[in-house]
């Protein structure tokens, strides 16, 4: 069957997204200060193969390289990230000069090439030094951040029209503070709770510091990684299930920024670990926001599995479904419902994809990389992006994870993302197949055929 062509309104924002840890390196230079992500993977066994971020794409030194690569793709916007300790090495006092010369550096070449900076305040490298006073889940690390947006929004207001605050608070939060698997490595529920209750507060001291400081028509948003959830099975245990994993995953962060609350069933299922809110502080969490920045990888699956953790719930592989190299479903169909549900549940007044895309195992095969499954799951999850828009969501960009392949977190070098290939022994860039790809998507505002 010949598929229709999938050409988006006028105006549709295309990018590609990076973070601050994952691609700058030079960790020590211009005066930066360690983060919560140094500390950990120095620590040996945090990081497959013990891969730090040290140097990582060496963006730090090779962004004009790098933004002439935006240009070959046709990027019309690039996320990125600031590093707090850049701007506040011990994330308090005098900002750093140095610091924030190079992200003025970067936007103005941004700019110069005609690409919209989208820029993300905190994609979790917490200075070290605010760890060491108890972090996130210290209620003073809320207006250490508020600091930060302020002196960022007074250095880059007037290049800088699209700030989004947090980047997946719910990674930040439970990965950090239940599993242990990301910075700090903490495992207590009751510290995670508190810690996503700082984290949605400092959004709100973040955006009302930008606020202050904003043009009319600049934006402010923030990033929540979102996963449509389903039972297994058809007990009412695994109906219950799903239910909990939402209020886990999707309605913790949901419910406070859209309806100003926590959702009910969950405060009762965490009971004594529920976090410690003070009077004012939903009001604010409730502010309203410019955009919803969504995060979209994969559905989940679950079932009622009594031993299974705080939540009773398990996640659950379907068979016969394609996987990515993370063990990531392939699953579009589960971008257009979390789309449709959005706009249906919470209605925020816009909504940008900051990041959807796969890792495989690519191989430079003579000058170039065939990865036909990455082009492929961006092409279908572009289809349902074009389906949700067409139903009225208002959809208004989409950020390609990620422009480089780049430290993926506690899985360091071995997990490849990017629409451009890196060797990391050379530096050498090679764009794949896919991102030859996105260019004719960028150039066509869509998808022919
Ligand atoms: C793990 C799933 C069980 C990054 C995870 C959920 C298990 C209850 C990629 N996004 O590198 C990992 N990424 O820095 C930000 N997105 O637990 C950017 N989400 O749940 C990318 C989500 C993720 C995850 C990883």
């Amino acid at each position: 069957m010949p598929s229709a062509d999938a050409i988006f309104p006028a105006g549709f924002v295309w990018g590609a997204a990076t973070a601050a840890y994952q691609i700058e390196g030079a960790h020590d230079e211009d005066g930066r200060g360690p983060s919560i992500w140094d500390t950990f993977s120095h620590t040996p066994g945090k990081v497959a193969n013990g891969d730090t971020g040290d140097v990582a794409c060496d963006h730090y030194h090779r962004y004009p390289e790098d933004i002439a690569l935006m240009r070959e793709l046709g990027l019309g916007a690039y996320r990125f990230s600031i590093a707090w300790p850049r701007i506040f090495p011990t994330g308090m006092g005098r900002p750093n000069p140095a610091g924030i010369d190079f992200y003025r550096r970067l936007v103005d070449a941004l700019r110069a090439a005609g690409i919209e900076p989208y820029v993300t305040l905190y994609h979790w490298d917490l200075p070290q030094a605010l760890q060491d006073q108890g972090g996130w889940a210290n209620r003073d690390t809320v207006h250490r951040f508020g600091e930060y947006a302020h002196t960022v929004a007074v250095a880059l207001g007037a290049v800088v029209h699209n700030w989004i605050t947090h980047n997946e608070p719910w990674v930040a939060a439970f990965l950090g503070h239940l599993t242990g698997d990301h910075a700090p490595g903490a495992r207590d529920l009751r510290t995670a709770l508190q810690v996503s209750h700082h984290l949605l507060l400092s959004h709100a001291e973040a955006t009302e510091a930008i606020r202050a400081e904003a043009a009319v028509g600049d934006r402010v948003g923030i990033t929540l990684n979102l996963s449509p959830v389903e039972p297994a099975g058809d007990t009412n245990a695994d109906a219950e299930a799903a239910h909990r994993h939402d209020g886990y995953l999707n309605r913790w962060f949901l419910d406070p920024l859209f309806r100003g609350s926590y959702p009910d069933d969950m405060l009762r299922w965490y009971g004594d670990a529920a976090p410690t809110v003070q009077g004012g502080d939903l009001a604010r969490i409730n502010s309203p926001i410019d955009f919803l920045g969504v995060n979209y990888y994969f559905r989940s699956v679950v079932r009622h599995d009594a031993a299974s953790g705080p939540l009773q719930v398990a996640q659950v592989q379907p068979a016969g479904r394609p996987y990515t190299d993370m063990g990531w479903e392939v699953y579009p169909g589960g971008l257009y419902a979390l789309l449709t549900r959005l706009h249906r549940d919470y209605a925020p007044a816009a909504l940008s994809i900051t990041e959807n895309g796969a890792a495989f195992a690519d191989q430079v095969v003579d000058g170039a990389v065939v990865d036909a499954e990455r082009q492929s799951y961006l092409h279908d999850h572009l289809l349902a992006c074009y389906r949700a828009v067409e139903e009225g969501v208002p959809l208004q960009g989409y950020f390609a994870w990620s422009l480089l392949d780049n430290f993926e977190w506690a899985y360091g070098y071995a997990k490849r993302f990017g629409l451009i290939h890196v060797d990391y022994a050379t530096q050498r860039r090679t764009v794949k197949q896919s991102g030859r790809w996105y260019a004719e998507v960028t150039r066509e505002n869509g998808v022919r055929g």
